[in-house]
């Protein structure tokens, strides 16, 4: 997965005609397709391997189990034809080690959420348990972090913990109110985007636009 719009699609659409179509449709202008439990539950995981051969799939699956489950779990994932998943890190560090272990064995790429986007994102993700996941994401050897868009502050906190040796992808742009320019001016490198891209009149206009917001700053 290599930078070079900054911007993911999270394809929260539930079937498999729109995906396609959608993801086709702005194929120029990004990087990557996040596809979680709506599209998933609603097509089956068969739509990751269609949708890899138009961009690299990210399952936000938000991985949270016992180490022996998360393992299954990503392994199911990467032979599904994902280049990453999405787990939480408050399930400790051997929960994430196994998953980032499995990743490694199929080399591939895991995301730890460090902090969630929505208005009550930072009731139990605090500035210190944030930050202690994310320092924990860096010594798992996890490719990166999930953090919010909503509240850049905070991307540009977490970005001090983990240092540039590790990416950030963050969600919250345009639906939730949050802006992709002063995302990535705080330190993310990819923002996340759904509602706004796979929702508007135009999906390829909307993705282009984002895409010449960020530019200059990428
Ligand atoms: O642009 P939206 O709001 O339509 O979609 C945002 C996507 O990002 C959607 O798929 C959410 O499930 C996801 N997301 C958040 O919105 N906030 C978070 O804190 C975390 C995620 C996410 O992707 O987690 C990995």
């Amino acid at each position: 997965m290599s930078r070079k719009n900054g911007v993911i699609l999270a394809l929260d659409v539930t079937d498999e005609k729109s995906a396609l179509t959608i993801s086709r449709d702005v194929a120029d202008f990004i990087d990557a397709i996040k596809i979680g439990y709506p599209l998933v539950l609603g097509t089956g995981l068969s739509i990751a391997e269609k949708l890899s051969r138009i961009a690299p799939v990210i399952a936000d699956f938000k991985v949270a189990d016992i180490p022996n489950t998360d393992r299954l779990i990503c392994e199911h994932v990467f032979e599904a034809g994902c280049d990453a998943v999405i787990v939480q890190g408050f399930t400790g560090p051997d929960s994430l080690f196994e998953c980032v272990k499995t990743a490694d064995d199929y080399k591939k790429k895991v995301f730890v959420v460090a902090e969630m986007s929505h208005p009550g994102g930072d009731h139990f993700f605090t500035d210190g348990v944030s930050k202690e996941i994310a320092a924990m994401a860096k010594k798992s050897g996890a490719f990166g972090i999930v953090a919010p868009a909503t509240r850049p502050e905070r991307v540009k906190e977490l970005r001090g913990v983990i240092g540039n040796s590790m990416k950030i992808i963050s969600p919250g742009v345009g639906a939730q109110g949050g802006s992709a320019a002063d995302t990535i001016k705080a330190g993310a490198d990819w923002v996340i985007v759904g509602r706004s891209i796979y929702g508007a009149k135009n999906p390829k206009e909307e993705a282009e636009k984002i895409k010449k917001e960020i530019e200059k700053y990428i």
